[in-house]
Order: structure tokens, then C-alpha cells, then sequence
């Protein structure tokens, strides 16, 4: 039994969609060079969940497995389930571009880690693949908010400027979709958002035909940000902007997609989003200043539940008696 354990996010997503289209493709075409993934992937079990859930590895049942894919989900995070699973000789194919901590030895272990804040997993993969399917790549990594990478690929691949608009909001759409305290808050389950986009080799074919994903997606979304930009600011200074969203599905949805909105009008400053909990206790979503991408993931890790790469980072349950020192930290920290 083959795994594919990805991040629920555009990322992650586009990620395993670009190596699944490729099988799909050689599978047609059979005298391809040897994939460095086993070749029972078509009968995956896919494991995916809200962009937050990231310890998904180990929900893997070791006892089934035989191959394993992860895409887009820190290694350190998993390095129990990652461990286990090398343990009992299954293969792995790994990844990622966000903390890796200490990598594992062993030859059942195939990876591609590149923390640069700069690149993603869905480059990653189209790096591996040889740009087989590099307009999604582009579509991620305009998801993940890597403007300039995704400008970069695109005008190598001769994209327009309104080609490369559409590959943004395709990006940011997916992307948004991950966003929810559970499965409950999205519009689609991740999964389901995977398999629905495995029909779409080329991304063009999938945004301009009517009632689409995408242009639910794009409805739904616009919607929700038409409401976040009454959202309440809380704090703000040179280096720091804070503000606060309702306890709805819909702020949880919109809350990451927005603080890279605010990132991008203001690149200089760093951007809190908070929503609150149910408990009281607020989730974090901090993004560095675009200028300056660093430091968010270290701000968050100092914080329980908190965590994330340099450029963007998050605390899924910050209390409220530690909300004045998490901004003052901040701000300390761009100053
Ligand atoms: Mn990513």
C-alpha cells in the first residue's frame, strides 16, 4: 500500500498533483526513465487535512504501508512517525522546505529538503520533474505568497502578464481553502480539492471553463475577504500591524490569506492576524515584513503550539496573558 501524505494547503497540494500527473503521463508513454517513486502510486491512500494539521505522518498505518510520498509538512514535526516508518523498511520520498531538524540516515529515505525562504515544495517537485508541469508550480508558489519565485518561473516560461495573474488567483484560492480550525470550516476537503485538479494537466483548462472549482473558489473567497476588511486593528506601529477577526468559519478561512494581502501593500511591516478561540485563546498568524523574511517562525516557536517557517508562521492557541508580550516581541524583533 502506497501513501501520500501532504499539506492541505496549494502547496502541498500542487505539489503531489504535479508528481501524479507525471505517473499518469509515463504511464502512457512506458519507456520514461524510472521514477525515483515506487510505481504502485496509483492506488494511493491520500492523508491531508487543514494547512495547520501538519503532524499528518503519522496517521500512516506502518503495518500497511510499503511506500510513503510526504510533501510539505516539516520533518521535525514527523520524526517519530518518519523514524518508525524507516524502521519497518518502508520507503520514503520526502519533500519539504520547512524545518527539518536532524535528517534520518538511511537508504529507505529519499529526499529533497531546501529551507530557503524563497522556495517551496511545489518548486521543488518541479525541479525533480524537470518542469514537466511548471504552470502549477507557478500557481504554488504564488500560493505560498513566493511572489518573486513565481514571477521568476513564469516569465521563463513565457506567461503573460494576464496568464500570470490568473496563475496567482488560482494559487491563492487553493491555498485559502486550507485555511480552518478543522475540516468543517473549508469548502473543500482537501483531498477531494486534490482529486478534483488530477482532471487538469494544464491549470488554463481548469480557470477559464465556467463553474469550475476555481470559480467557486474565487466567489467564496471574495466574499469572505469583503468581510475581513472591516477587521479591527489592535495594534500598530512602524514595524508591526495587528488585527483581529471574528470568531467565524469564515474569518478562520480567510485569516492566512489575508495577512499575505496586507504583507503585500505594506512590505516593510510585519502582519499578526488573530482570531479568536472558542477558549479564548487566539490563533496566531504572523507573516515577516516581505522585505525582510525572517524571523516568524522563531517568534512563534518561543510560544506553546507555535511554529512555522522564517517568512510565515503561526500559534494555533496563543492566551490572551500572552498576547501583549507576543506583539511587543515582534515588534522588538523588525525594529
Ligand atoms: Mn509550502
Amino acid at each position: 500500500m502506497h501513501y501520500d501524505v501532504f499539506n492541505g494547503d496549494a502547496d502541498g497540494i500542487i505539489a503531489l498533483l504535479q508528481l501524479r500527473l507525471s505517473n499518469k503521463k509515463s504511464n502512457n508513454e512506458p519507456k520514461k526513465e524510472p521514477k525515483q517513486e515506487s510505481n504502485n502510486v496509483e492506488k494511493s491512500t491520500l492523508i491531508t487535512g487543514v494547512k495547520r494539521d501538519i503532524s499528518l505522518l503519522k496517521q500512516v498505518d506502518v503495518s500497511r504501508a510499503t511506500s510513503v510520498t510526504v510533501l510539505d509538512i516539516s520533518l521535525e514535526k514527523n520524526i517519530d512517525a518518519l523514524t518508525d516508518l524507516l524502521n519497518n523498511n518502508v520507503e520514503v520520498f520526502y519533500v519539504d522546505h520547512h524545518r527539518a531538524g536532524n535528517v534520518p540516515q538511511s537508504e529507505k529515505l529519499t529526499y529533497l529538503l531546501d529551507l530557503d525562504a524563497n522556495t517551496c515544495t511545489s518548486l521543488l517537485v518541479n525541479e525533480h520533474l524537470q518542469g514537466e508541469f511548471a504552470t502549477w508550480a507557478v500557481a504554488a508558489a504564488f500560493g505560498d505568497n513566493m511572489q518573486a519565485s513565481a514571477i521568476a518561473l513564469a516569465n521563463k516560461l513565457g506567461l503573460t502578464d494576464a496568464e500570470q495573474s490568473l496563475l496567482q488567483e488560482l494559487g491563492i484560492y487553493i491555498n485559502y481553502n486550507g485555511y480552518g480550525s478543522s475540516l468543517d470550516d473549508l469548502h473543500f476537503h482537501p483531498a477531494d480539492l486534490y482529486q478534483q485538479l488530477l482532471e487538469y494537466p494544464n491549470p488554463f483548462d481548469l480557470i477559464y471553463q465556467p463553474n469550475s472549482v476555481f470559480s467557486q473558489l474565487k466567489t467564496a473567497y471574495l466574499a469572505d475577504m469583503a468581510k475581513a476588511k472591516a477587521a479591527e486593528i489592535i495594534f500598530d506601529d512602524n514595524h508591526v500591524k495587528a488585527l483581529q477577526l471574528a470568531d467565524e468559519p469564515w474569518a478562520r478561512r480567510v485569516s492566512g490569506v489575508f495577512g499575505n494581502e496586507l504583507a503585500n501593500a505594506a512590505p516593510d511591516k510585519a502582519h499578526v492576524v488573530l482570531t479568536l478561540n472558542s477558549d479564548k485563546s487566539y490563533t496566531i498568524s504572523l507573516r515577516a515584513p516581505l522585505n525582510n523574511k525572517q524571523g516568524a517562525g522563531e517568534l512563534c516557536a518561543q510560544f506553546p503550539t507555535g511554529g512555522g517557517r522564517a517568512a510565515a508562521a503561526g500559534i494555533n492557541a496563543l492566551s490572551e496573558e500572552m498576547l501583549g508580550d507576543f506583539i511587543e516581541r515582534v515588534s522588538k524583533y523588525y525594529t
